[in-house]
C-alpha cells in the first residue's frame, strides 16, 4: 500500500506572508502591519506591505499551482481585509478577493483548504484587548460567519487557527512576533483560553452556516519526538515527551489539543501551572471541545529522545555537523513518521500535514533557473517517512508543502526562502524552482516516484 488514491497533494501559504496590498481596497490594519513599522523587529526593516503582491497576481499564481498539478491549496484569510475593524462593517472588496481566489482555484481543479486565522489579527481589536479580552471568542465567531456565508458553497475544508503556540507565545510572551508584547504567564494562559474558546465557537459557526458538509480541523504546531531506537522503552519515551508538559512555558502539544479534542486541560499542565490558571467559566470546556474531522499538524523537525530511568526520557543532542536548514532547524525526516503516528494514536483523528518544507539558499543560477537539489532531497526523505506512516495504517488525508512560493517569513523578512516558486520581490517575477517540477512528478505518480 502507498498513498491513498484520493490523497491531497497540496501546498500552503498565509495571507500576510504573500498578499501585499496592505493598505488597499479598504483593508484594515493588522497587528503585523503595525509590527513592521516597529524598528528593529524585522530583518532589515522589511515589511509585508507588498510582499509577493499575490493580491494582484493571484490569477498567475493559481495558474502556476495548476501547472504544478496541486490537488489542494491551503490559504488563509486576512481578517482585517474582510472586516477592517475586526467586527461590524464588511469590506466587500476584500471579501470579493477571496471569493475570486476560490473560483480560480476550483477552475484549476484545486481544492481550497481555508485557514481562518493565520496571525493577521485586526489592530482595532488588539486595541480593545486582543486575545486577553474574553469577547475575542465572539469577535472570531462573527468573522467566521462572514467567511463561511460567502465561501462555503465551494469550500469544504476549514482550519480555525494556525499555531496558537506561536501567535500567543511568540506574539505575547517572547514578543518577537506581532503584536510584539510581553505578558506574564497567567495572562498568556488567559489569552490561550480565549483563543481556544474562539476555536470552539468558530467550529460551531462553521457547522451552523456551512452550505456544503464541512470538514474541520485546526493547524497547531506539531511538536514531535523521534525515539532513538525502535525499543519499546524509547518509543514510550518519545511518546511521553510529545504529550507531557514539564516546563512553565507555552511550547507543548497538549495544552492546546487536549481541550479541543478531550474537553479538558492536561493534568500535568494543570498541576504545573496551578498558580497561573485562567478563569474558566462553566460551559467553556464544552464550547472548546467540538467534534473535529481531522488533526492538522505543521511539522518541520523533531527532537531525538531516549528512555531514561530517572525522568522517563532524555533528549539526545544532534552530533556536531548534523545537517540543518537556513532556519537552523535539524533535518529529521522521521518526524513525518512518528509525528502522524503518535498524534493519531492519541487523538484518533485522520491526520493532515498542514505544513512541511525547508528554507534553502535559493537564487537564480547563471542559466536563469533556480536549482534547489537540497529541497528535493529533503522532501523526498520526509515524504518517504510519511509513506511509512501511511503504510503502518495512519489515515493521512493530505500533505501541504510549505510553501507554494517564497514569502515574508515573519521576523526573518525575506531572508528565508521556503517556496516551490521563486519570487523576485523587486519585479514580482515568478520562476518555478526545480523542486516545483519534481513535485509535479510526485503528484502525477501519487508518490510513486519517491
Ligand atoms: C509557522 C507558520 C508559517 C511559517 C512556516 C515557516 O509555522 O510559523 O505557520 O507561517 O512561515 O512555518 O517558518
Amino acid at each position: 500500500m502507498s498513498f491513498p488514491k484520493n490523497f491531497v497533494w497540496g501546498a500552503s501559504a498565509a495571507s500576510y506572508q504573500i498578499e501585499g496590498a496592505a493598505f488597499e481596497d479598504g483593508k484594515g490594519l493588522s497587528v503585523w502591519d503595525m509590527m513592521c513599522r516597529w524598528q528593529g523587529k524585522i530583518f532589515q526593516g522589511q515589511t509585508g506591505n507588498t510582499s509577493c503582491d499575490h493580491y494582484h497576481h493571484y490569477l498567475e499564481d493559481v495558474k502556476l499551482m495548476g501547472e504544478i498539478g496541486l490537488k489542494g491549496y491551503r490559504l488563509s484569510i486576512s481578517w482585517p481585509r474582510v472586516l477592517p475593524e475586526g467586527i461590524g462593517g464588511v469590506n466587500h472588496k476584500g471579501l470579493a478577493f477571496y471569493d475570486q481566489l476560490v473560483d480560480a482555484l476550483l477552475e484549476n481543479g484545486i481544492a481550497p483548504w481555508v485557514t481562518l486565522f493565520h496571525w493577521d489579527f485586526p489592530y482595532a481589536l488588539f486595541c480593545r484587548g486582543g486575545w486577553l479580552n474574553r469577547d475575542s471568542a465572539d469577535w472570531f465567531a462573527e468573522y467566521t460567519a462572514v467567511i463561511v456565508d460567502k465561501l462555503s458553497d465551494r469550500v469544504a475544508h476549514w482550519m480555525t487557527q494556525n499555531e496558537p503556540q506561536c501567535f500567543i507565545g511568540l506574539g505575547h510572551y517572547d514578543g518577537c512576533h506581532a503584536p510584539g508584547i510581553q505578558l506574564d504567564f497567567p495572562e498568556i494562559l488567559q489569552a490561550t483560553h480565549h483563543a481556544l474558546l474562539a476555536h470552539g465557537k468558530a467550529v460551531q459557526t462553521i457547522r451552523a452556516h456551512a452550505k456544503t458538509v464541512p470538514l474541520i480541523g485546526a493547524a497547531p504546531v506539531g511538536i514531535v519526538a523521534i525515539p532513538v531506537s525502535d525499543s519499546t522503552d524509547d518509543i514510550g519515551a518519545a511518546r511521553q515527551n510529545m504529550f507531557s508538559i514539564t516546563k512553565k512555558h507555552y511550547w507543548n502539544n497538549t495544552w492546546y489539543a487536549d481541550p479541543m479534542i478531550f474537553g479538558n486541560y492536561p493534568h500535568d499542565g494543570l498541576k504545573l501551572f496551578e498558580k497561573d490558571l485562567p478563569q474558566i467559566k462553566a460551559g467553556d470546556m464544552e464550547t472548546i471541545c467540538q467534534p473535529l474531522d481531522f488533526y492538522g499538524a505543521n511539522i518541520y523537525h523533531a527532537e531525538t529522545v531516549q528512555a531514561d530511568n530517572k525522568n522517563g526520557y532524555q533528549i539526545i543532542p544532534q552530533p556536531d555537523g548534523y545537517p540543518i536548514t537556513t532556519m537552523d532547524w535539524p533535518v529529521t525526516p522521521e518526524a513525518l513518521y512518528w509525528g502522524p503516528k503518535f498524534f493519531y494514536e492519541r487523538y484518533q483523528l485522520p491526520i493532515a500535514i498542514t505544513e512541511n518544507g525547508v528554507a534553502n539558499m535559493d537564487w537564480i543560477h547563471l542559466d536563469g533557473k533556480v536549482h534547489d537539489p537540497q529541497r528535493i532531497d529533503f522532501l523526498t526523505r520526509y515524504l518517504r517517512a510519511l509513506r511509512r506512516a501511511v503504510e503502518y495504517g495512519v489515515p493521512v488525508l493530505g500533505y501541504f508543502l510549505w510553501s507554494i512560493m517564497d514569502n515574508f517569513e515573519w521576523s526573518h523578512g525575506y531572508k528565508r526562502r521556503f517556496g516551490l516558486i521563486y519570487v523576485d520581490y523587486q519585479t514580482k517575477k515568478r520562476i518555478l524552482k526545480d523542486s516545483a517540477h519534481w513535485y509535479r512528478n510526485v503528484i502525477v505518480s501519487n508518490g510513486g516516484n519517491l
